[in-house]
């Protein structure tokens, strides 16, 4: 077993114990109350989730393990020559909770490499699907052809015990995690570049390589690269594509089946789809102005226009933050720092300018500020990569580290099968009644 394995296990056990105190003490203790509105409402504000990867914060955003995203990004490990974290750090960090040294960040770098060859029955099944069809309907059914490979699939088969199970699940994220770069790029050249696939590269960084196989060689690409695999990564255990792997792995599915419904859902235009339609509507946007750099009124007039004919602002709100999204910022201080004349990233500054007090006099939306799919495609647009309906799935590629680094989380802490209640409307109206005859 690997010693990043060896360091996950003892971690884990440590948890797992303490967990058994706080259970075994407090247990009973109540940490919140749930109305019929939250009920209705998309559970929003309903604690129900252990996610030990993340947690995010309303008004200050996501932190990992305790660091946020200005921390990681002076603190991780970096390329020679880079300024922006490696995301095998970041990985590194979710399962073992320590910033880990640069060797760690090789050490995965290497097992990544040397597990990333991807059997051809996966390019057979994607090479069966019509060329149109969306990349993330390709990325998710390339996945799920995957799933053949799976070891937990096997050993459960076969027979194991439960305290055995998170190791297969480590096993198989490593796996998939390895993989996905290259499912992705063949994905990208397939669809864009006339099939004309590139090999992976081996002696380069995770992000290096994807870079590289889809076709950027570019060294500020590569950094974005670094940078949006990063930031991407995670955002505690409630949002869709988090939350449905969990779920789904609750049910001991192996990682291929729970994270293939994690992609399913992140390809939401709610969800991980927005960074694609963030595009759409400033491209839109640009051509409905005629000009390449509307002015500010000219922007506030379309974002009014959007909202009156009943559509969403894409890459505006939050179902939990309040703030703008420290994701959001990070990609518009490295915008200042290599791109600040691009037109597109300027729009997108200047929607940020003008969008949340629109947004907010509206009285409805809880959150005015920009999200992290508000700026992502500026950033890929500028450096080339101009095909949008791609963009999801690189935050897929992305969300893999944290949700698979979770999944371990959850096997190793012997999670069981998750399972809420719910109700239906004639079972509220009697609740209703019957607390009232009670008052
Ligand atoms: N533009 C227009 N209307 C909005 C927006 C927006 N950007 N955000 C929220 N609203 C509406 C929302 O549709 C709802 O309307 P109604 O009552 O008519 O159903 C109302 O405001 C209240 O919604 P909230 O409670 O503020 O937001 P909720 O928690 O339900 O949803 C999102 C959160 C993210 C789904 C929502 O803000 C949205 O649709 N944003 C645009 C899409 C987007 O950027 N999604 C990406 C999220 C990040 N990610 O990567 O996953
Ligand atoms: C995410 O990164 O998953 C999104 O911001 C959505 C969320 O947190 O609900």
């Amino acid at each position: 077993m690997g010693y990043v394995k060896d360091r996950f296990k003892e971690i884990a056990d440590q948890k797992s114990q303490e967990i058994k105190e706080l259970i075994a003490q407090h247990g009973t203790r109540k940490i919140g109350d749930v109305t019929l509105a939250q009920v209705y409402q998309g559970m929003r504000g309903i604690t129900g989730l252990v996610t030990e990867t993340s947690l995010l914060d309303s008004d200050e955003g996501i932190r990992f393990r305790g660091y946020s995203i200005p921390e990681l990004r002076a603190q991780l490990p970096k390329s020679e020559g880079g300024s922006e974290p490696l995301p095998e750090g970041l990985f590194y960090l979710m399962l073992t909770g320590e910033i880990p040294s640069l060797e760690d960040v090789d050490h995965l770098s290497a097992t990544w490499a040397r597990r990333s060859h991807v059997p051809n029955h996966v390019f057979a099944v994607i090479e069966s699907l019509p060329s149109s069809t969306h990349p993330m309907t390709q990325f998710c059914v390339a996945i799920l052809s995957l799933q053949t490979e799976s070891k937990f699939a096997k050993a459960y088969h076969e027979g194991i015990s439960k305290k055995e199970h998170w190791s297969y699940v480590y096993e198989d994220a490593m796996t998939l995690i390895a993989r996905l770069p290259r499912i992705a790029a063949y994905i990208y050249r397939r669809k864009y570049k006339n099939g004309d696939h590139i090999q992976p590269d081996g002696m380069l960084d995770w992000s290096a390589n994807f870079a590289h196989m889809l076709g950027y060689n570019d060294e500020g690409f590569r950094e974005l690269m670094r940078l949006y695999l990063t930031i991407h990564a995670d955002h505690e255990g409630g949002n869709v594509s988090a939350h449905a792997t969990h779920l789904v792995g609750s049910a001991l599915s192996d990682p291929y089946l729970a994270f293939t419904a994690g992609m399913t859902g992140l390809a939401g235009p709610l969800h991980g789809l927005a960074n694609q339609e963030v595009i759409r509507w400033i491209e839109e946007l640009q051509q409905n102005i005629g000009t390449l750099e509307p002015s500010k009124e000219q922007i506030s007039e379309y974002i009014k226009k959007t909202l009156s004919e009943g559509k969403v602002v894409p890459g505006y709100g939050h179902a939990v933050l309040r703030k703008t999204d420290p994701r959001f910022t990070a990609q518009m201080e490295f915008a200042k720092k290599h791109c600040p004349e691009d037109p597109v990233v300027k729009t997108v500054w200047n929607v940020y300018d003008v969008a949340p007090a629109i947004l907010e006099a509206t009285g409805k939306i809880k959150n005015p500020w920009p999200n992290v799919d508000a700026h992502s495609g500026s950033l890929l647009k500028h450096y080339g990569l101009i095909e949008e309906d791609f963009y999801t799935v690189l935050f897929g590629v992305s969300r893999a580290l944290g949700v698979l680094a979770s999944l371990c989380w959850d096997r190793a802490l012997g999670f069981p099968l998750e399972r809420p209640k719910s109700i239906t409307t004639e079972w509220a109206k009697q609740f209703v009644s019957e607390s009232a005859t009670a008052e």
